[in-house]
């Protein structure tokens, strides 16, 4: 999940023109009625958002930090019963919310926005972010927001403060993840997994209140409902997007399709089932959702677990940074080290934290900071990239020439991709020999590397742009009805993903709350989708034209021009176009193509493998 944009804040520019004109415009400047012989000079509008947009920042930039700090605090050290924390930062939140949606900066920012024409292109951007951050909390329904931001506090504190159990002992999501991974036994697979949803029906309540206060909030700025808006920070509408996350799953899914098939004979050898199932049983794969499946193959020569297991999580965080180094980024700032929260919670601890990764860019400037809980494993190794990819656009972008609203992605599906495409990186074979986390003279086996990637990074595809982004299409935009909830989850996973649930899951499960961004980061989930294509197209870039490697096969090590090229894009944040900045950069539209491309080689393999068996999707 990106924290990098706290929930009640989120902030991107606004292509898409919120129609609604519920607040008066406020009439253009007075001319002074005494003095009709001379014309009232023209007002100079750049130098009235200029000023404007001067005091605006700062004081954004103050309520920010403040809202972040008591997040932080609230994410970090979640105490049963005790609610002081939640409403420090509701208190937060609400001074945040009635600053960025007052009538009086809705009515100014619009105002300056009609004479368009006349501002630099800069600030024009900056007055949309503003109105586009001013539409999730409109003071002319202060009521109604102040409502949201409580329940979305409540929800968090739930969903992390959730006491797991298997087995009737206490456990960490770390480890019901582990062991997911490893278990053999499907009985005991499916206990583990039922042990994962458990956590689902007690967000029910908060979550349909939430998506009723989340509509409504919006509405009054003139979106129809919350997935169009968060939607629009990309500049489009809710179909539109619908249209590109449905164009990417098929593209993908010939791929899937085989990885589907191949998936199912060969667990139910593993797990000692005759018949093999038209569709995977959920329990049987090693992630809670089924959006990850690489655990299930080990390649000889190439397995990290023990490595890193030895190494320890402090090493992962470091060697991440260094590698982020060798291609010229800065050292991490010493606030990093003091103030992230990287590290599970010591056993026995009082209290509990947020378990899912986060960055943070606490104060827009250099405070940043990472909330993980970072073990030994192959898992977090990338999922510590992928944090550390936040940190380093934060600090790159946070630079005199971007001012701090325009201070986030060039869209939020660059931010995710920066530290996956390191992750991916980090993970390939000449890296690895390089840094001596294997022996370069092993034998290893390309295509299982291949097919290793590909239960990861093609597996994802269905989920996020499918299951994930329609589930919440439905759910804001559709306004499921709250008992066809699980219902339409699990239709959604069996169609997308061919998954189904080990046993019937009706309406007295909610499944779909069991994932973090459903609750905290909602309706925006394609983001990841999205992060995936971009970063297959940007892995092909750097390894064909800057490093002249095989896009399989790279090592980005120490290479300043890699670092050149990724920190190009970061620099600008969101003050350039997104698209323009694919286009300049790799002289590609967004596009699947170089993922399709990338994983082309394991078609004819998994076609071999699948000879003969049964395909069900
Ligand atoms: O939530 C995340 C990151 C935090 S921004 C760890 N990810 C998605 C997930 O875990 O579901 C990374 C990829 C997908
Ligand atoms: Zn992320």
């Amino acid at each position: 999940m990106k924290k990098h944009i706290l929930p009640t804040l989120t902030a991107a520019v606004l292509t898409a023109c919120a129609p609604s004109t519920r607040i008066p415009t406020a009439a253009t400047t007075p001319s002074p009625a005494a003095e009709p012989a001379t014309p009232p000079a023209a007002p100079n509008w750049q130098e009235q958002a200029e000023a404007f947009l001067k005091e605006y920042s700062a004081e954004y930039q103050r309520l920010y930090t403040q809202s972040s700090e008591a997040e932080w605090r609230s994410n970090t050290r979640i105490v049963a019963g005790d609610t002081s924390n939640a409403g420090a930062t509701a208190r937060a939140n609400e001074r945040m919310a009635a600053f960025t949606g007052s009538t009086r900066n809705i009515q100014r920012l619009r105002e300056l926005l009609e004479h368009k024409q006349d501002l630099t292109e800069l600030q024009v951007k900056q007055l949309q972010t503003a109105l586009y951050n001013a539409a999730n909390s409109p003071q002319t329904i202060a009521d109604v927001v102040k409502r949201r931001i409580k329940a979305e506090t409540a929800q968090t504190e739930k969903l992390y403060g959730y006491d797991y159990k298997y087995q009737g002992k206490s456990v960490t999501t770390n480890d019901l993840d582990e062991l997911l991974r490893k278990e053999n036994n499907p009985l005991k697979r499916q206990q583990i997994w039922e042990a994962s949803k458990a956590i689902g029906p007690t967000l029910k309540d908060g979550l349909l209140n939430l998506r009723d206060l989340r509509n409504q909030t919006v509405q009054a700025l003139g979106y129809p409902d919350y997935f169009s808006y968060q939607a629009s920070d990309y500049g489009m509408s809710r179909e539109e997007m619908m249209t590109l996350v449905r164009k990417i799953n098929e593209e993908l899914r010939p791929l899937y399709r085989e990885l589907h098939t191949y998936a199912r004979y060969e667990l139910a050898k593993k797990y000692g089932v005759k018949q093999v199932p038209d569709y995977l049983p959920a329990s049987w794969l090693p992630n809670r959702w089924g959006q990850d499946w690489s655990a299930m193959v080990d390649v000889k020569g190439l397995n990290l677990d023990p490595v890193l297991a030895k190494k320890g999580p402090e090493w992962q965080v470091q060697q991440a940074e260094r590698f982020y180094q060798s291609l010229g980024f800065r050292a991490l700032p010493a606030v990093f080290w003091e103030k992230s929260s990287l590290y599970p919670l010591p056993k026995g601890a009082t209290y509990k934290k947020n378990n899912h990764a986060s960055a943070w860019h606490m104060d827009l400037n250099q405070d940043v900071r990472s909330l993980m809980s970072v073990e030994g494993n192959t898992e977090w190794y990338e999922t510590t990239h992928h944090e550390l990819g936040h940190i380093y656009y934060y600090l790159t972008y946070t630079n005199p020439e971007v001012p701090p609203l325009l201070r986030q992605g060039a869209n939020r599906g660059y931010h995710e991709a920066m530290g996956s495409l390191m992750g991916l990186a980090a993970t390939q074979k000449p890296f690895l020999a390089g840094l001596g986390l294997i022996d370069p003279k092993a034998k290893t086996d390309e295509t299982q590397t291949l097919l290793k990637e590909a239960l990861n990074y093609a597996v994802f595809i269905p989920f996020a742009s499918g299951v994930m982004s329609e589930w919440e299409n439905s759910f804001y935009a559709d306004k499921l009805p709250a008992d066809q909830l699980n219902a339409r989850w699990w239709q959604l996973a069996k169609q997308y993903q061919g998954i189904v649930p080990p046993t019937t899951r009706g309406e007295n499960y909610l499944d779909p709350a069991t994932k973090t961004h459903i609750n905290d980061d909602p309706a925006q989930y394609y983001d990841y989708a999205l992060s995936y294509v971009i970063l297959f197209q940007l892995h092909d870039h750097i390894a064909k034209k800057i490093l002249k490697q095989d896009p399989h096969a790279t090592n980005y090590y120490g290479s300043k021009e890699v670092g050149q090229f990724l920190a190009d894009i970061m620099r600008p944040g969101s003050s350039k176009d997104w698209r323009a900045v694919l286009k300049e950069k790799t002289g590609e539209d967004l596009s699947a193509r170089a993922m399709v491309e990338y994983f082309q080689p394991l078609m004819a393999y998994l076609k071999q493998q699948n000879k003969g068996r049964k395909y069900t999707m």
